[in-house]
């Protein structure tokens, strides 16, 4: 039977005739009947990737293009008066990571189908995901995000374990999506496990529950309010609950293999993404010595061969550190065990800050990693670097061997092919479409780089772009912006060491200059994504102190003809797709050091976008492969950065009182102009914070920031130059594809 019967047969009815939404279901259905009767790729080694995130994405154009069928499909749609961009419209967006580390996950999941590799991730199925993003009164709001309907990419599997607790047994339901590689006749498979007594009726006023009902609550949200005792209880309930039903599908899937599960780690390997899998390690020991007849030496042997971990990030918060007495009160049963494996580690090396229980009774989760795991990988080589140089140094000295590194990657599928449809068409007429099976070939494109009608074409590609965002915005948040200006673009986790407030810092500069007469060449277009966890003031702060700013400019008209701010809601994978694409200035300005790698850093680079960055994460290997001529580096290097505060001689204050420059900007936070739209007490906070303390040295660099910036306007103003540098950007992005860095996994870590 043809596509285009088995659509008119699934809706019952002429395809001109059915709604989008009805369109939208046939198709899910359809895919999904097709993946099912998929074989599961194999192999002799399989990959367990758990992770707290996966930040998958809408799924029907990505699972379409990858089964082969998206051309397809979309003619078939036209042809009957219908357009796949409005059917995936209705898909609501699975609502499973927080930024980085779960979309790296999910290009991932992705990769490893495409190389055809044996590997699943396993994690959680959250009801209402992180939270929904509002704005009243130029503050975030959090509501919860409900995105599982009746027809989704969820299948309920009669996969089912017993997770015992201190108090309590969960029977947990697993819960499936097939993950297809990319023109590949085998599927992977995200495990997602959830309990089925989840109560979505006890969240009120926004995203408020009862925290201790952990039978109704466990599966509600992703990162649940940790600022009390309750809240790092749930954390740790749902850490336990992923790891114990990963541990049991693992020795499950092993037995059922034949495997001898002495020989556990010839068959399986596990990658601990982040620290928040970490208990994996205690549990799957604890598996082996108290129901399979193991010695704990042989237990940890074996466990030690399996697992490796992955370092996402050198923020002290963000390394994990539970205390003893909360472990007792949720998991007891691991505390022999992480007792064992402290003597064990006490025994050995006298250093005690490579102990994994302090002088405070806290577990140092990634000290479990390190000692019981094979490998540790960061995720960018300056990352990798500072990791073994200062941030890990005491374990690098003991486990050289261990460290590695594997700069992050991005599926092409979703962030070329997908997202920018256009340019991939016009890449594929130029250079053939060899790229899309091996990224490397965009080199290819450099042949062009002096070539005008092809850099004109480039252009033009973006300005379409451009206007679909701006039809995009004017639907979404009734927000006009003017193709025709430059757009900047800063979307990510809000979080100080990204340094939104920098950015927020040029917004007020240019602010003053355009009403100083001194107008720019032409308008600029500076727009914001992002959302702040809901315990954490400063950037909520920081998106109150943008959202006046967007409020202010827009209601002035002498300035909003040159500048326009727009703060994007509720940013997410969806929005990404439409902004990434359109995006003239690439922002990534953290403090150099403190950016693991980014990778949106790469998607914007892929699609034809400028970098203005810090030495940071990957924008070091981005500035390796484009040259000084195509990205613009501005600010302090990571190693003076880690010399301030080895020295703590950084003063926020000294630059404030010494630089009026400086200064009259971040007055500006409290000027009577934002005082009058905003609330005194969020701006006064943040100015406390700037000129008082300034963690991530944003007024270090602000000035180079914005000298860089306006060099870079200026430049833009020379087309065929720019359009040259987007194109030495475009050509360089294979590197960042997430097939060369699953590649380098497999080889150096997971050996498949
Ligand atoms: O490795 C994926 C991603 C990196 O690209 C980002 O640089 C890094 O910030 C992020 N790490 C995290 C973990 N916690 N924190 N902070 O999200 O990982």
């Amino acid at each position: 039977m043809s596509l285009e019967e088995m659509l008119k047969k699934k809706l019952g009815k002429e395809i001109a005739a059915a709604s989008d939404a009805e369109i939208y279901t046939a198709l899910l259905k359809i895919t999904k009947e097709k993946m099912e009767g998929m074989e599961h790729n194999t192999g002799n080694r399989k990959l367990y990737y758990i992770s707290a995130e996966f930040l998958i994405g809408k799924l029907l154009s990505n699972n379409l293009i990858n089964l082969g069928l998206f051309d397809e499909v979309r003619d078939i749609l036209d042809k009957n008066g219908h357009n796949i961009t409005a059917v995936e419209e209705v898909e609501p967006e699975p609502s499973l990571g927080n930024g980085g580390l779960g979309r790296l996950a999910a290009c991932f999941l992705d990769s490893i189908a495409t190389l055809g590799l044996n590997g699943d991730g396993v994690g959680l199925n959250y009801h209402d995901g992180l939270f929904l993003q509002k704005f009243i009164d130029n503050k975030q709001y959090e509501d919860k995000n409900p995105w599982i309907t009746d027809n989704s990419w969820l299948t309920r599997t009669d996969v089912s374990f017993e997770v015992p607790f201190k108090d309590f047994t969960l029977k947990s339901t697993m819960y499936d999506i097939d993950v297809p590689g990319y023109h590949q006749s085998k599927c992977n498979k995200l495990h997602l496990f959830d309990i089925d007594s989840v109560d979505e009726s006890i969240i009120r006023d926004g995203i408020n529950f009862d925290k201790h009902d952990i039978g109704k609550n466990l599966t509600l949200f992703l990162y649940p309010d940790d600022s009390d005792e309750a809240g790092q209880l749930l954390r740790i309930y749902q850490q336990y609950f992923m790891v114990s039903n990963a541990a049991q599908l693992i020795i499950r899937e092993a037995e059922g293999r034949g495997v001898d599960l002495y020989r556990l780690h010839e068959h399986v390997c596990v990658q601990i993404n982040d620290t928040h899998p970490t208990m994996v390690i205690p549990e799957l020991i604890r598996i082996l010595t108290q129901q399979k007849g193991f010695n704990m030496d042989t237990a940890i042997d074996v466990v030690r061969k399996t697992c490796a971990y992955t370092n996402h990030t050198i923020l002290a918060e963000a390394l994990e550190k539970w205390p003893i007495s909360y472990l007792e009160k949720v998991v007891p049963q691991l505390l022999p065990i992480i007792y064992e494996l402290d003597a064990r580690v006490r025994k050995e090396f006298s250093d005690e800050r490579v102990y994994i229980i302090d002088n405070q009774n806290r577990v140092h989760m990634a000290h479990i990693d390190i000692h019981f795991g094979y490998a540790v990988n960061g995720v960018a080589a300056l990352h990798t670097e500072i990791l073994k140089n200062s941030e890990l140094k005491p374990f690098y000295d003991i486990y050289p061997e261990k460290f590695n590194n594997k700069t992050n990657g991005i599926t092409f599928r979703r962030w070329l092919i997908h997202c920018n449809h256009e340019l991939s068409e016009y890449l594929n007429e130029l250079i053939g479409p060899e790229y899309m099976d091996n990224a490397e070939n965009l080199e290819k494109l450099l042949a062009y780089k002096d070539d005008e009608k092809v850099l004109k074409k480039l252009r033009e590609i973006k300005k379409d772009a451009k206007i679909e965002l701006k039809k995009y915005l004017k639907q979404t948040q009734n927000i006009d912006i003017d193709e025709n200006s430059v757009f900047d673009i800063q979307i990510k986790r809000l979080h100080e060491y990204k340094r939104q407030q920098m950015n927020a810092l040029y917004a007020i500069y240019k602010y003053k200059e355009i009403k100083k007469g001194h107008l720019p060449k032409r308008p600029i277009t500076m727009i914001f994504g992002a959302k702040a966890a809901p315990a954490y003031t400063i950037a909520k702060d920081i998106i109150h102190l943008i959202l006046c700013l967007q409020q202010l400019v827009e209601n002035d008209p002498s300035v909003s003809p040159y500048l326009n701010i727009v703060m994007v809601e509720n940013y997410n994978v969806t929005k990404a797709e439409k902004l990434i694409p359109a995006c003239d200035i690439s922002e990534q300005i953290s403090l150099a050091s403190k950016e693991a790698s980014g990778t949106g850093n790469m998607k914007f680079m892929l699609n034809g976008a400028v970098t203005l960055g810090t030495e940071d994460g990957a924008n070091v290997e981005i500035h390796e492969l484009v040259g000084d001529d195509n990205i613009y580096i501005f600010g302090k290097k990571s190693e003076d950065v880690i010399k301030l505060y080895e020295t703590a001689s950084y003063r926020s204050a000294d630059i404030y009182d010494n630089d009026p420059e400086v200064e009259e900007l971040v007055d500006f936070i409290i000027s009577k102009e934002l005082i009058r739209i905003g609330d005194p007490m969020n701006l006064c906070r943040l100015y406390k914070e700037i000129v008082g303390k300034d963690w991530f040295m944003a007024l270090l660099d602000v000035k180079d920031y914005i000298k860089t910036k306006e060099q870079m306007l200026n430049d833009y103003e020379d087309e065929m130059s720019w359009s040259k540098k987007a194109l030495v950007n475009i050509a360089k992005a294979g590197f960042f594809s997430s097939d060369r860095t699953i590649a380098e996994y497999n080889k150096d870590i997971w050996h498949l």
